[in-house]
C-alpha cells in the first residue's frame, strides 16, 4: 500500500497565480516529513506541468483546457496505482479534482466522492456566474456538459457537504440530479446518519472554502458559515476511518491569502487526519467494494 503525492498545480478552474505556489506551500508544512513516519511507501511524484489558466480564452476553451489537464493526470495515476494505494493530490483550483474521478472510474472501482465545500462546483456553462470551470467540475464529471466529456461517475455517488453558495442554476440541476447536498448545520445535526450513508470506497475532496474564514482565511471564494477547523479535522477523519480511502484531494488554497499560516496548517491537520485514519486498513480491490477487513 503506497501513498502517492501530486502537486497539481492548477489554475485553469480559476485563473489566478498564486495558486500556482500551493503546491509548495504546502509542502513546506513538513507535509512529506510527516508522510515519511507512516507505516507505508511514500512516492512523491513532484508536480505535474500544466498551463496556466486564461481568463481570456472563450469559456469552452478554458473547459477543454482543464479536461485535458485531467485526462493527464487520470493517466498518469492510471500508470502507477496499484490496489491498495492512496492517490492523494495537493491542488490547485477545484479542477483538480477531474482526473482523479476519471482515473478511479477507469480503474473500475465503485465509490463516493465527498466533496467537501462552501460551493456545489455543478455549473454548466448556461448556468455559471463566473465562467469559472472550477465551478463546474461535478457537472463535467456527471456528463452535463457533453461537448466537454462524457460523464464517469453518476449522481447518485457524489456526497456534496458543507455547502451554503449555490448559483440558481445549479441549485435546480443538483436538485433535478438529486444528489447529497448538505449544509454544514445539517452535517452537525445528521453527522452519523450522513457517514452511515457512504459507500466502502470514498475520494475526499477537500476544498479549504468548507472552513468558515475565520478560521480559513487562505482562499479566494470565502463563505461565511462553514465548518470550524476542529469539525473540519474529525468529519474527514470519521469519513475515512472503517473506509477505503482511495483518494484525498486538497484545493483551492490560495498561499498569498492566508493569515500567517493559519490555513496552510488547517490543511496539513486535515490531510494528517485524513492518512491517519488511513493507515492499517486492508487493500482494496477492483470491483469488490466490500472486501473484508482483517
Ligand atoms: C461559483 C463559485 N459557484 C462559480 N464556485 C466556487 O463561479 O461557479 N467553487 N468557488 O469552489
Ligand atoms: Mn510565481
Ligand atoms: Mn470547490
Ligand atoms: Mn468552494
Amino acid at each position: 500500500m503506497t501513498i502517492h503525492v501530486l502537486g497539481f498545480p492548477t489554475t485553469l478552474g480559476l485563473p489566478r497565480h498564486a495558486v500556482r505556489h500551493a503546491p509548495e506551500a504546502l509542502r513546506a508544512t513538513g507535509l512529506l516529513d510527516f508522510l515519511g513516519q507512516l507505516d507505508s511507501r511514500v512516492i512523491d511524484h513532484g508536480d505535474m506541468a500544466v498551463p496556466p489558466g486564461l481568463r481570456s480564452d472563450p469559456v469552452p476553451v478554458r473547459i477543454a483546457k482543464v479536461v485535458e489537464a485531467a485526462r493527464r493526470q487520470q493517466q498518469h495515476w492510471q500508470r502507477v496505482a496499484r490496489p491498495g494505494d492512496l492517490l492523494f493530490t495537493i491542488g490547485g483550483d477545484h479542477s483538480t479534482s477531474l482526473g482523479t474521478i476519471m482515473a478511479l472510474a477507469a480503474l473500475g472501482y465503485d465509490f463516493d466522492v465527498v466533496w467537501v465545500d462552501a460551493h456545489g462546483d455543478f455549473n454548466t456553462v448556461e448556468t455559471s456566474p463566473s465562467g469559472n470551470p472550477h465551478g463546474m467540475v461535478l457537472a463535467l464529471a456527471t456528463g452535463l456538459l457533453p461537448d466537454a466529456m462524457d460523464g464517469v461517475i453518476r449522481p447518485d455517488r457524489l456526497r456534496l457537504w458543507g455547502i451554503r453558495d449555490l448559483d440558481p442554476g445549479e441549485r435546480r440541476l443538483l436538485s433535478e440530479a438529486r444528489v447529497e447536498v448538505v449544509s454544514p448545520a445539517e452535517v452537525r445535526a445528521r453527522r452519523a446518519e450522513l457517514l452511515a450513508g457512504l459507500r466502502p470506497n470514498v475520494f475526499v475532496s477537500f476544498d479549504i472554502d468548507s472552513v468558515d474564514p475565520a478560521e480559513a482565511p487562505g482562499t479566494m471564494t470565502p463563505v461565511p458559515g462553514g465548518f470550524t477547523r476542529d469539525e473540519a479535522v474529525s468529519l474527514v477523519a470519521d469519513i475515512v476511518r472503517g473506509r477505503n480511502l482511495l483518494a484525498l484531494d486538497v484545493v483551492e488554497f490560495h498561499p498569498d491569502r492566508d493569515e500567517g499560516d493559519a490555513t496552510g496548517r488547517l490543511a496539513h491537520a486535515v490531510i494528517r487526519a485524513a492518512l491517519e485514519a488511513w493507515r492499517g486498513q486492508s487493500p482494496i480491490r477492483s470491483g469488490s467494494p466490500c472486501a473484508s477487513r482483517s
